[in-house]
Protein backbone atom coordinates (compact mmCIF):
# COMPACT_ATOMS: atom_id res chain seq x y z
CA UNK A 1 0.00 0.00 0.00
CA UNK A 2 1.43 3.45 -0.69
CA UNK A 3 1.23 6.70 0.83
CA UNK A 4 0.53 9.59 -1.92
CA UNK A 5 0.24 13.15 -1.43
CA UNK A 6 -2.75 14.57 -1.62
CA UNK A 7 -1.71 16.84 -4.76
CA UNK A 8 -0.61 13.49 -6.64
CA UNK A 9 -3.62 11.91 -6.17
CA UNK A 10 -6.20 14.32 -7.16
CA UNK A 11 -4.08 14.90 -10.59
CA UNK A 12 -4.24 11.15 -10.53
CA UNK A 13 -7.98 10.71 -10.43
CA UNK A 14 -8.36 13.60 -12.79
CA UNK A 15 -6.34 11.35 -15.12
CA UNK A 16 -8.25 7.96 -14.00
CA UNK A 17 -11.51 10.46 -14.56
CA UNK A 18 -10.57 11.11 -18.21
CA UNK A 19 -9.75 7.33 -18.89
CA UNK A 20 -12.80 6.65 -17.94
CA UNK A 21 -15.13 8.77 -19.53
CA UNK A 22 -13.19 7.87 -22.98
CA UNK A 23 -13.89 3.79 -22.08
CA UNK A 24 -17.53 4.86 -21.41
CA UNK A 25 -17.44 6.69 -25.29
CA UNK A 26 -16.03 3.44 -26.73
CA UNK A 27 -18.73 1.23 -24.54
CA UNK A 28 -22.08 3.24 -25.41
CA UNK A 29 -20.68 3.39 -29.46
CA UNK A 30 -19.92 -0.87 -29.34
CA UNK A 31 -23.79 -0.82 -27.32
CA UNK A 32 -25.09 0.94 -30.06
CA UNK A 33 -23.60 -1.49 -32.87
CA UNK A 34 -24.33 -4.20 -30.61
CA UNK A 35 -28.14 -3.06 -30.57
CA UNK A 36 -27.91 -2.29 -34.41
CA UNK A 37 -26.88 -5.69 -34.80
CA UNK A 38 -29.62 -7.17 -32.41
CA UNK A 39 -32.49 -5.29 -34.64
CA UNK A 40 -30.92 -6.78 -37.69
CA UNK A 41 -31.36 -9.82 -36.46
CA UNK A 42 -34.58 -9.86 -35.62
CA UNK A 43 -35.56 -8.71 -38.33
CA UNK A 44 -33.73 -11.76 -40.36
CA UNK A 45 -35.45 -14.18 -37.78
CA UNK A 46 -38.99 -12.91 -38.41
CA UNK A 47 -38.84 -13.94 -41.65
CA UNK A 48 -38.25 -17.14 -40.57
CA UNK A 49 -40.82 -18.18 -39.06
CA UNK A 50 -41.02 -22.15 -38.63
CA UNK A 51 -37.73 -21.72 -37.06
CA UNK A 52 -38.98 -18.79 -34.33
CA UNK A 53 -40.50 -21.19 -31.88
CA UNK A 54 -36.73 -23.37 -31.75
CA UNK A 55 -34.73 -20.76 -31.52
CA UNK A 56 -37.17 -19.40 -28.79
CA UNK A 57 -37.04 -22.18 -26.45
CA UNK A 58 -33.33 -23.88 -27.36
CA UNK A 59 -31.01 -22.14 -28.89
CA UNK A 60 -31.70 -18.27 -28.20
CA UNK A 61 -28.24 -16.58 -28.06
CA UNK A 62 -27.84 -14.91 -24.99
CA UNK A 63 -28.89 -11.03 -24.80
CA UNK A 64 -25.54 -9.48 -26.40
CA UNK A 65 -24.08 -7.38 -23.18
CA UNK A 66 -25.67 -4.40 -22.48
CA UNK A 67 -23.27 -1.77 -20.79
CA UNK A 68 -23.62 -2.50 -17.30
CA UNK A 69 -21.25 -0.26 -16.23
CA UNK A 70 -22.80 2.86 -14.18
CA UNK A 71 -22.57 5.94 -15.73
CA UNK A 72 -20.05 7.65 -15.04
CA UNK A 73 -20.85 11.29 -12.95
CA UNK A 74 -19.08 14.24 -12.01
CA UNK A 75 -15.16 14.54 -11.34
CA UNK A 76 -16.11 15.72 -7.49
CA UNK A 77 -15.21 15.16 -4.62
CA UNK A 78 -16.81 11.17 -4.48
CA UNK A 79 -14.84 10.43 -7.45
CA UNK A 80 -11.34 11.77 -6.34
CA UNK A 81 -11.93 9.96 -2.90
CA UNK A 82 -12.77 6.57 -4.77
CA UNK A 83 -10.52 6.84 -6.72
CA UNK A 84 -7.48 7.55 -3.88
CA UNK A 85 -8.29 4.78 -1.97
CA UNK A 86 -8.15 2.53 -5.16
CA UNK A 87 -4.41 4.40 -5.90
CA UNK A 88 -3.45 3.82 -2.03
CA UNK A 89 -4.37 0.13 -2.77
CA UNK A 90 -1.65 0.05 -5.59
CA UNK A 91 -4.37 0.35 -8.56
CA UNK A 92 -2.94 1.58 -12.02
CA UNK A 93 -4.88 3.71 -13.68
CA UNK A 94 -6.38 1.61 -16.34
CA UNK A 95 -7.24 -1.34 -14.11
CA UNK A 96 -9.46 0.48 -12.28
CA UNK A 97 -13.65 0.63 -13.56
CA UNK A 98 -16.32 2.81 -13.15
CA UNK A 99 -18.28 0.00 -11.19
CA UNK A 100 -15.42 0.24 -8.02
CA UNK A 101 -15.89 4.15 -8.49
CA UNK A 102 -19.48 3.90 -8.29
CA UNK A 103 -19.15 1.29 -5.50
CA UNK A 104 -16.98 3.10 -3.02
CA UNK A 105 -18.91 6.56 -3.56
CA UNK A 106 -21.92 4.37 -2.52
CA UNK A 107 -20.02 2.31 0.29
CA UNK A 108 -18.66 5.52 1.80
CA UNK A 109 -22.26 6.95 1.43
CA UNK A 110 -23.88 3.80 3.35
CA UNK A 111 -21.64 5.15 6.39
CA UNK A 112 -21.90 8.33 6.48
CA UNK A 113 -24.64 7.96 9.09
CA UNK A 114 -22.37 6.17 11.45
CA UNK A 115 -19.71 8.74 10.26
CA UNK A 116 -21.30 11.62 11.28
CA UNK A 117 -22.05 9.90 14.85
CA UNK A 118 -18.78 9.79 15.71
CA UNK A 119 -15.91 11.19 13.08
CA UNK A 120 -17.42 14.47 12.27
CA UNK A 121 -17.83 14.77 16.59
CA UNK A 122 -14.56 13.54 17.17
CA UNK A 123 -12.69 15.62 14.41
CA UNK A 124 -14.90 18.36 15.38
CA UNK A 125 -13.72 18.10 19.08
CA UNK A 126 -10.29 17.29 18.39
CA UNK A 127 -9.44 20.33 15.75
CA UNK A 128 -5.89 20.30 15.02
CA UNK A 129 -4.79 20.11 18.90
CA UNK A 130 -2.91 16.59 19.97
CA UNK A 131 -4.94 13.80 21.60
CA UNK A 132 -5.73 14.12 25.57
CA UNK A 133 -7.05 11.52 27.76
CA UNK A 134 -10.26 13.66 27.86
CA UNK A 135 -10.57 13.31 24.23
CA UNK A 136 -9.91 9.86 24.28
CA UNK A 137 -13.24 9.63 26.78
CA UNK A 138 -14.77 11.08 24.06
CA UNK A 139 -14.13 8.61 21.63
CA UNK A 140 -14.97 5.93 24.00
CA UNK A 141 -18.18 7.19 24.04
CA UNK A 142 -18.47 7.82 20.47
CA UNK A 143 -17.37 4.14 19.39
CA UNK A 144 -19.49 2.87 21.88
CA UNK A 145 -22.62 4.62 20.31
CA UNK A 146 -21.54 3.40 16.74
CA UNK A 147 -22.35 0.09 18.05
CA UNK A 148 -18.66 -1.14 17.71
CA UNK A 149 -18.77 -2.99 20.96
CA UNK A 150 -17.15 -2.89 24.30
CA UNK A 151 -14.12 -5.12 23.13
CA UNK A 152 -13.24 -3.68 19.70
CA UNK A 153 -13.77 -0.21 22.18
CA UNK A 154 -11.67 -1.36 25.14
CA UNK A 155 -9.11 -2.31 22.58
CA UNK A 156 -8.27 0.34 20.62
CA UNK A 157 -8.95 3.22 23.60
CA UNK A 158 -6.35 0.81 25.21
CA UNK A 159 -4.27 1.10 22.24
CA UNK A 160 -4.53 4.47 21.70
CA UNK A 161 -4.03 5.54 25.46
CA UNK A 162 -0.42 3.45 25.59
CA UNK A 163 0.89 5.62 22.65
CA UNK A 164 -0.04 9.15 24.40
CA UNK A 165 1.72 7.94 27.11
CA UNK A 166 5.15 7.88 24.94
CA UNK A 167 4.43 10.53 22.27
CA UNK A 168 2.34 13.47 21.60
CA UNK A 169 0.06 12.78 19.48
CA UNK A 170 -1.76 15.03 16.48
CA UNK A 171 -5.51 14.89 15.64
CA UNK A 172 -4.17 13.50 11.81
CA UNK A 173 -2.13 10.78 13.62
CA UNK A 174 -4.59 9.89 15.59
CA UNK A 175 -7.12 9.17 13.18
CA UNK A 176 -4.56 7.55 11.07
CA UNK A 177 -3.38 5.37 14.09
CA UNK A 178 -7.15 4.97 14.93
CA UNK A 179 -7.51 3.37 11.27
CA UNK A 180 -5.08 1.18 11.50
CA UNK A 181 -6.31 -0.41 14.95
CA UNK A 182 -10.05 -0.77 13.11
CA UNK A 183 -8.45 -2.32 10.63
CA UNK A 184 -6.57 -5.26 12.93
CA UNK A 185 -9.61 -5.85 14.53
CA UNK A 186 -11.30 -6.69 11.28
CA UNK A 187 -8.64 -8.30 9.82
CA UNK A 188 -7.78 -10.92 12.61
CA UNK A 189 -10.47 -13.41 11.66
CA UNK A 190 -10.18 -13.01 8.23
CA UNK A 191 -5.95 -13.75 8.50
CA UNK A 192 -7.04 -16.60 11.06
CA UNK A 193 -9.54 -17.96 8.29
CA UNK A 194 -6.23 -18.46 5.73
CA UNK A 195 -8.69 -17.19 3.67
CA UNK A 196 -8.43 -13.46 2.50
CA UNK A 197 -11.01 -13.39 -0.42
CA UNK A 198 -13.49 -15.46 -0.35
CA UNK A 199 -14.04 -16.84 -3.82
CA UNK A 200 -15.59 -20.05 -5.11
CA UNK A 201 -12.51 -22.71 -5.98
CA UNK A 202 -12.29 -23.96 -9.87
CA UNK A 203 -12.69 -28.13 -10.25
CA UNK A 204 -14.94 -28.29 -6.73
CA UNK A 205 -18.57 -27.72 -6.11
CA UNK A 206 -18.56 -24.59 -4.00
CA UNK A 207 -21.43 -24.70 -1.81
CA UNK A 208 -22.31 -21.50 -0.11
CA UNK A 209 -25.36 -21.92 2.53
CA UNK A 210 -26.92 -18.13 3.70
CA UNK A 211 -28.48 -18.31 7.00
CA UNK A 212 -30.39 -15.76 9.39
CA UNK A 213 -32.94 -14.44 11.11
CA UNK A 214 -35.80 -13.30 9.09
CA UNK A 215 -35.72 -9.84 6.94
CA UNK A 216 -32.10 -9.50 6.94
CA UNK A 217 -31.83 -9.66 3.58
CA UNK A 218 -30.64 -13.68 2.63
CA UNK A 219 -32.24 -13.61 -0.87
CA UNK A 220 -31.62 -10.54 -1.90
CA UNK A 221 -27.75 -11.18 -0.69
CA UNK A 222 -28.18 -14.61 -2.51
CA UNK A 223 -29.47 -12.70 -6.03
CA UNK A 224 -26.53 -10.16 -5.73
CA UNK A 225 -23.85 -13.23 -5.08
CA UNK A 226 -25.40 -15.43 -8.39
CA UNK A 227 -25.17 -11.56 -10.14
CA UNK A 228 -21.59 -11.38 -9.27
CA UNK A 229 -20.65 -14.89 -9.43
CA UNK A 230 -22.10 -15.62 -12.49
CA UNK A 231 -20.17 -12.57 -14.27
CA UNK A 232 -16.65 -13.51 -12.91
CA UNK A 233 -17.61 -16.66 -15.07
CA UNK A 234 -18.25 -19.33 -12.59
CA UNK A 235 -21.36 -21.57 -13.48
CA UNK A 236 -23.32 -20.64 -11.01
CA UNK A 237 -26.95 -22.43 -9.84
CA UNK A 238 -29.42 -21.62 -6.62
CA UNK A 239 -31.73 -23.67 -4.28
CA UNK A 240 -34.70 -22.56 -3.08
CA UNK A 241 -33.97 -23.99 0.06
CA UNK A 242 -36.55 -21.76 1.98
CA UNK A 243 -39.46 -23.51 1.49
CA UNK A 244 -41.51 -22.14 4.72
CA UNK A 245 -42.35 -18.86 2.81
CA UNK A 246 -44.61 -19.06 0.11
CA UNK A 247 -43.41 -16.02 -1.92
CA UNK A 248 -39.36 -16.99 -1.95
CA UNK A 249 -38.96 -19.16 -4.95
CA UNK A 250 -40.56 -16.82 -6.76
CA UNK A 251 -38.67 -14.26 -5.01
CA UNK A 252 -35.58 -16.24 -6.01
CA UNK A 253 -36.62 -16.65 -9.80
CA UNK A 254 -36.31 -12.83 -10.66
CA UNK A 255 -33.32 -12.45 -8.81
CA UNK A 256 -32.26 -15.53 -10.83
CA UNK A 257 -33.71 -14.30 -14.13
CA UNK A 258 -31.18 -10.94 -13.65
CA UNK A 259 -28.05 -12.86 -13.75
CA UNK A 260 -29.22 -15.84 -16.30
CA UNK A 261 -28.58 -18.31 -13.48
CA UNK A 262 -31.34 -21.07 -12.71
CA UNK A 263 -32.76 -22.24 -9.82
CA UNK A 264 -33.95 -25.63 -8.34
CA UNK A 265 -37.31 -25.59 -6.28
CA UNK A 266 -39.64 -27.79 -4.97
CA UNK A 267 -42.90 -25.79 -5.22
CA UNK A 268 -45.02 -28.43 -3.50
CA UNK A 269 -46.14 -27.55 0.30
CA UNK A 270 -44.48 -28.33 2.68
CA UNK A 271 -41.08 -29.52 1.04
CA UNK A 272 -38.25 -30.69 2.64
CA UNK A 273 -35.48 -27.99 2.57
CA UNK A 274 -32.76 -30.56 2.42
CA UNK A 275 -34.96 -32.24 -0.45
CA UNK A 276 -34.14 -29.36 -2.75
CA UNK A 277 -30.81 -29.31 -1.53
CA UNK A 278 -30.62 -32.81 -2.44
CA UNK A 279 -31.82 -32.16 -6.18
CA UNK A 280 -30.06 -29.25 -6.52
CA UNK A 281 -26.93 -31.01 -5.53
CA UNK A 282 -27.62 -33.70 -8.72
CA UNK A 283 -28.13 -30.92 -10.90
CA UNK A 284 -25.07 -29.17 -9.98
CA UNK A 285 -22.94 -32.45 -10.34
CA UNK A 286 -24.64 -32.88 -13.78
CA UNK A 287 -24.26 -29.20 -15.14
CA UNK A 288 -20.51 -28.82 -13.68
CA UNK A 289 -21.64 -25.92 -11.43
CA UNK A 290 -18.72 -24.00 -9.48
CA UNK A 291 -21.30 -22.06 -7.08
CA UNK A 292 -24.09 -23.70 -5.42
CA UNK A 293 -26.01 -20.65 -3.60
CA UNK A 294 -28.28 -22.23 -0.85
CA UNK A 295 -31.36 -19.56 0.09
CA UNK A 296 -32.56 -21.01 3.26
CA UNK A 297 -35.46 -19.41 5.53
CA UNK A 298 -35.11 -16.54 7.92
CA UNK A 299 -35.11 -18.58 11.21
CA UNK A 300 -34.14 -17.36 15.35
CA UNK A 301 -31.73 -18.94 16.52
CA UNK A 302 -33.65 -20.24 19.65
CA UNK A 303 -35.75 -22.03 17.23
CA UNK A 304 -34.19 -25.62 17.24
CA UNK A 305 -36.33 -27.27 15.22
CA UNK A 306 -35.03 -24.82 12.30
CA UNK A 307 -31.71 -25.22 13.28
CA UNK A 308 -32.09 -29.00 13.31
CA UNK A 309 -33.52 -28.60 9.77
CA UNK A 310 -30.18 -26.45 8.94
CA UNK A 311 -27.79 -29.34 10.24
CA UNK A 312 -30.23 -31.73 8.14
CA UNK A 313 -28.83 -29.83 4.97
CA UNK A 314 -25.64 -29.75 5.75
CA UNK A 315 -25.97 -33.68 6.48
CA UNK A 316 -26.95 -34.16 3.25
CA UNK A 317 -24.21 -32.15 1.40
CA UNK A 318 -21.71 -34.22 3.59
CA UNK A 319 -23.21 -37.62 2.53
CA UNK A 320 -23.49 -36.12 -1.17
CA UNK A 321 -20.45 -34.45 -2.15
CA UNK A 322 -18.11 -35.33 0.66
CA UNK A 323 -15.79 -32.94 -1.09
CA UNK A 324 -18.08 -30.10 -1.66
CA UNK A 325 -16.08 -26.66 -0.29
CA UNK A 326 -18.60 -25.69 1.75
CA UNK A 327 -19.49 -22.01 3.59
CA UNK A 328 -22.19 -21.54 6.09
CA UNK A 329 -22.30 -17.47 5.73
CA UNK A 330 -24.35 -15.36 8.56
CA UNK A 331 -26.07 -12.46 6.84
CA UNK A 332 -26.65 -9.53 9.75
CA UNK A 333 -28.58 -6.53 9.02
CA UNK A 334 -26.21 -4.02 10.06
CA UNK A 335 -29.18 -1.50 11.15
CA UNK A 336 -29.70 -3.68 14.41
CA UNK A 337 -26.42 -2.65 15.80
CA UNK A 338 -26.40 -4.95 19.17
CA UNK A 339 -29.49 -7.10 18.52
CA UNK A 340 -27.75 -8.46 14.99
CA UNK A 341 -24.53 -9.06 17.26
CA UNK A 342 -26.52 -11.13 19.50
CA UNK A 343 -27.53 -13.39 17.22
CA UNK A 344 -24.55 -13.48 15.20
CA UNK A 345 -23.49 -15.06 19.10
CA UNK A 346 -25.98 -17.43 19.40
CA UNK A 347 -25.85 -18.52 15.50
CA UNK A 348 -22.81 -19.03 16.09
CA UNK A 349 -23.24 -21.30 18.72
CA UNK A 350 -25.78 -23.41 17.12
CA UNK A 351 -24.42 -23.22 13.45
CA UNK A 352 -21.42 -23.91 11.95
CA UNK A 353 -20.80 -20.77 10.48
CA UNK A 354 -17.46 -20.05 8.99
CA UNK A 355 -18.30 -16.37 7.59
CA UNK A 356 -20.72 -13.32 7.68
CA UNK A 357 -22.04 -11.15 5.14
CA UNK A 358 -23.40 -7.46 6.49
CA UNK A 359 -26.20 -5.85 4.81
CA UNK A 360 -28.29 -2.29 4.64
CA UNK A 361 -24.82 -0.16 5.71
CA UNK A 362 -26.57 1.83 3.79
CA UNK A 363 -28.86 4.41 5.85
CA UNK A 364 -27.77 3.12 9.48
CA UNK A 365 -26.09 4.54 12.35
CA UNK A 366 -25.00 1.21 13.35
CA UNK A 367 -22.38 0.02 10.65
CA UNK A 368 -19.83 0.11 13.60
CA UNK A 369 -21.26 -3.83 14.77
CA UNK A 370 -18.94 -4.97 11.67
CA UNK A 371 -16.14 -4.61 13.99
CA UNK A 372 -18.00 -6.48 16.70
CA UNK A 373 -18.87 -9.01 14.97
CA UNK A 374 -15.25 -9.53 13.98
CA UNK A 375 -13.84 -9.30 17.29
CA UNK A 376 -16.74 -10.43 19.29
CA UNK A 377 -17.90 -13.34 17.52
CA UNK A 378 -15.02 -13.82 15.79
CA UNK A 379 -16.14 -14.70 11.92
CA UNK A 380 -14.36 -13.31 8.47
CA UNK A 381 -16.64 -10.52 7.01
CA UNK A 382 -16.95 -11.92 2.90
CA UNK A 383 -19.45 -9.61 1.16
CA UNK A 384 -21.52 -5.94 2.31
CA UNK A 385 -24.34 -4.93 1.10
CA UNK A 386 -24.85 -1.16 0.64
CA UNK A 387 -28.03 -1.10 -0.99
CA UNK A 388 -31.04 -2.95 -2.59
CA UNK A 389 -29.69 -2.82 -6.35
CA UNK A 390 -28.08 -6.13 -7.67
CA UNK A 391 -24.83 -4.48 -8.29
CA UNK A 392 -25.01 -3.30 -4.42
CA UNK A 393 -22.77 -6.15 -2.85
CA UNK A 394 -19.16 -6.27 -3.26
CA UNK A 395 -16.26 -8.87 -1.80
CA UNK A 396 -15.60 -6.97 1.78
CA UNK A 397 -12.44 -5.15 1.82
CA UNK A 398 -11.35 -4.15 5.41
CA UNK A 399 -9.05 -1.23 4.14
CA UNK A 400 -11.92 0.53 1.75
CA UNK A 401 -14.12 -0.06 4.57
CA UNK A 402 -12.00 1.57 7.18
CA UNK A 403 -11.45 4.24 4.95
CA UNK A 404 -14.89 4.93 4.26
CA UNK A 405 -15.73 4.76 8.18
CA UNK A 406 -13.25 7.59 8.37
CA UNK A 407 -13.26 9.55 5.42
CA UNK A 408 -13.52 13.14 7.08
CA UNK A 409 -15.83 15.20 4.72
N1 LIG B 1 -31.39 -0.69 1.96
C1 LIG B 1 -31.08 -1.97 1.84
N2 LIG B 1 -32.05 -2.88 1.84
C2 LIG B 1 -31.71 -4.17 1.72
C3 LIG B 1 -30.37 -4.61 1.60
N3 LIG B 1 -30.37 -5.97 1.53
C4 LIG B 1 -31.66 -6.34 1.59
N4 LIG B 1 -32.50 -5.28 1.70
C5 LIG B 1 -33.95 -5.26 1.81
O1 LIG B 1 -34.37 -5.97 2.96
C6 LIG B 1 -35.66 -6.56 2.77
C7 LIG B 1 -35.63 -8.02 3.16
O2 LIG B 1 -34.77 -8.70 2.27
P1 LIG B 1 -34.84 -10.26 1.96
O3 LIG B 1 -33.69 -10.55 1.06
O4 LIG B 1 -36.18 -10.67 1.51
O5 LIG B 1 -34.55 -10.83 3.40
P2 LIG B 1 -34.54 -12.36 3.87
O6 LIG B 1 -33.51 -12.48 4.91
O7 LIG B 1 -34.42 -13.25 2.69
O8 LIG B 1 -35.98 -12.47 4.51
P3 LIG B 1 -36.78 -13.84 4.90
O9 LIG B 1 -36.63 -14.79 3.76
O10 LIG B 1 -38.19 -13.40 5.09
O11 LIG B 1 -36.17 -14.31 6.16
C8 LIG B 1 -35.99 -6.33 1.30
O12 LIG B 1 -36.88 -5.25 1.21
C9 LIG B 1 -34.64 -5.97 0.67
O13 LIG B 1 -34.77 -5.15 -0.45
C10 LIG B 1 -29.33 -3.60 1.63
O14 LIG B 1 -28.13 -3.85 1.56
N5 LIG B 1 -29.75 -2.30 1.75
MG1 LIG C 1 -35.59 -14.83 2.06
Amino acid sequence: MTNIDPENSREWAAQAYALLKKRQEEQKQELQKQEEQKQELQKQEKQKQELIDFANKENIPRQPKTLDEPELGEFDNNFTWSAMVLAAQGKKIDQISIDEIDWLTKLRRGLEETRKGFVTELLDKLGDDPLTPESLDDLETLLIRADVGIDSTDKVISSLRTKLNEEVVGGEAGIKFLKKELKLIIDKPIKNSGTDLLVPQKGKLNIWLLVGVNGVGKTTTLGKLAYLSSNSNYKTLIAAADTFRAAAVEQLKVWGDRSNVDVISNQSKNADPAAVVFDAINSAKKRNVDLLLVDTAGRLQTKNNLMDELAKIKKIIDKKVPDAIVESLLVLDASQGQNGLKQAKSFAKSADLSGAIITKLDGTSRGGVSLAVSEEVNLPIRFIGAGEGIKDLRPFNSYEFVEALLADK
